[in-house]
C-alpha cells in the first residue's frame, strides 16, 4: 500500500460548527474514538510502504493535533454559551416586590415601640438613641440622684469593675441618661423621646433584668403642668385607639420631677376579665412630671428661663395591655409559636390606631 486516504477538512468543519456539547462528543468519537476515522487510518499505517510511511505518520499526527485542538476550543466556546444560557434563565429579579405571604413575624415589643414612636412623632417628638453602658453621671448624678440617695438602691443597678480612679461605669437603669446628654449638647426648644433597653437587677414573675422603656422630654420657656397632661391624654387615647379613654393623674414621687404623678387609664375587672376604658377600676401606666429645676441646672439649663416636663414608660406592659399578652417572661423566650401567634405581620404599617394581629 502506498497511501492513506484521510481528509481532516470536513471533520473540522464540523467541530467549529457543533451546535452543542453532544454533538461535539459525537464528532470526537467518530474521528478519535476506538473505531473512529483517525483511529482507522492510523491502524493501516503498519501497511504501508517502508519509505511512505514516515510522511503519512506525520501527516497523520499533524491532523490529530488538529482535530484535537479544534475539539478543545469548540468545548470552551460551548460551555461558555451554556453557562450564559442557565444564568439567562435562572436570572433572579431582587427588583421584585418581597413575598406577600412572609414567614416572619414583628416582635410585639418592637411593634409597641413603632406605635409610641409613630403617635409621638405626630406630635413632633424627635426619637434619640444612645449607649446601653453609661456613666454614673448621666443615669444618676445629674438627675438629682446623688452617691447614698436610696433611689440608687431602689434601681438594683447592674456596675462594672471600678476603674483605676474608683469609677465604675454601669448598665442604665433608664433611658434618661439620654435626656441629660440631649439637654448637655443642644438649646431649648426640645421636644425628644428615648426609645430603648433597660438593666435593673431584678427577675421574677413581673420583672425581667433587661426590659424595654420609652422616655420623653420637653424643655421650652413656657412648658407646664397644662401641657403635660394634655399631651399624656392625647398620648393614651391614640395608643389604646378610645377617644373617650378615661385618664387620671395621680400625685407621686421621682427625685427628678417635681411635682411627680402617675397616670392611670380606665379599665373595668368585670368577671375577672380586663376591658380597658371606662368602668371605675384604674391601671397605671405611665410616670411623669415637671423636670426638676436641679436637672435643668446639672444639664446645663437655667431654670430662671425654661421649664419642661418629662415622662416615661414600661414597653413590655403597654405591649401585654395592649395586645392581651398574659405573661412578661415569654417577651424573652424566642419561642417561634409564640411569635406566630402574638407577632406581626412585617408589611403592615404602623399607624397612630393599632397594628393588626398577624393571623395563624
Ligand atoms: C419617668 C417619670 C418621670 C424623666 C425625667 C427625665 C429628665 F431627664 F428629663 F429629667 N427623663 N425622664 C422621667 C420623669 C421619667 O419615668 C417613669
Amino acid at each position: 500500500m502506498a497511501e492513506i486516504e484521510f481528509e481532516s477538512e470536513e471533520i473540522l468543519r464540523e467541530i467549529e460548527e457543533a451546535p452543542s456539547p453532544a454533538a461535539l462528543e459525537e464528532i470526537r468519537i467518530r474521528a478519535l474514538g476506538r473505531r473512529g476515522a483517525l483511529t482507522l487510518a492510523m491502524r493501516e499505517l503498519r501497511a504501508l510502504d517502508a519509505e511512505a510511511r514516515p510522511s503519512a505518520g506525520a501527516a497523520l499526527n499533524a491532523a490529530r493535533e488538529a482535530i484535537t485542538a479544534a475539539l478543545g476550543a469548540a468545548e470552551a466556546r460551548l460551555s461558555r454559551t451554556v453557562l450564559e444560557e442557565r444564568l439567562k434563565r435562572e436570572r433572579a429579579d431582587t427588583t421584585l416586590p418581597v413575598s406577600f405571604a412572609p414567614e416572619g413575624r414583628i416582635h410585639p415589643i418592637s411593634q409597641a415601640f413603632d406605635e409610641v414612636v409613630a403617635i409621638f412623632g405626630e406630635m413632633g417628638f424627635r426619637v434619640v438613641e444612645g449607649p446601653h453602658i453609661e456613666e454614673d453621671f448621666y443615669n444618676f448624678t445629674a438627675l438629682n440622684i446623688p452617691p447614698e440617695h436610696p433611689a440608687r438602691q431602689e434601681h438594683d443597678t447592674f456596675y462594672f469593675e471600678p476603674r483605676a480612679d474608683g469609677t465604675r461605669r454601669l448598665l442604665r437603669t433608664h433611658t434618661s441618661p439620654m435626656q441629660v446628654r440631649t439637654m448637655l449638647k443642644e438649646k431649648p426648644p426640645l421636644r425628644i423621646i428615648v426609645p430603648g433597653r433597660t438593666f435593673r437587677c431584678d427577675h421574677d414573675a413581673t420583672h425581667s433584668p433587661m426590659f424595654h422603656q420609652v422616655e420623653g422630654l420637653v424643655v421650652d420657656r413656657e412648658t407646664h403642668m397644662g401641657h403635660l397632661k394634655g399631651c399624656l391624654i392625647d398620648f393614651c387615647r391614640a395608643y389604646f385607639g378610645l377617644e373617650d379613654l378615661a385618664v387620671r393623674f395621680r400625685p407621686s414621687y421621682f427625685p427628678f420631677t417635681e411635682p411627680s404623678a402617675e397616670v392611670d387609664i380606665g379599665c373595668s375587672r368585670k368577671g375577672g376579665e380586663l376591658k380597658i376604658g371606662k368602668g371605675g377600676d384604674w391601671l397605671e401606666i405611665l410616670g411623669c412630671g415637671m423636670v426638676h429645676p436641679r436637672v435643668l441646672e446639672n444639664c446645663g439649663i437655667d431654670p430662671g428661663l425654661y421649664q419642661g416636663f418629662a415622662f416615661g414608660m414600661g414597653i413590655e406592659r403597654v405591649a401585654m395591655l395592649k395586645y392581651g399578652i398574659p405573661d412578661l417572661r415569654a417577651f424573652y423566650d424566642g419561642d417561634w409559636r409564640w411569635l406566630k401567634h402574638h407577632g406581626f405581620l412585617p408589611l403592615d404599617i404602623p399607624s397612630l390606631v393599632r397594628g393588626s394581629l398577624a393571623g395563624p
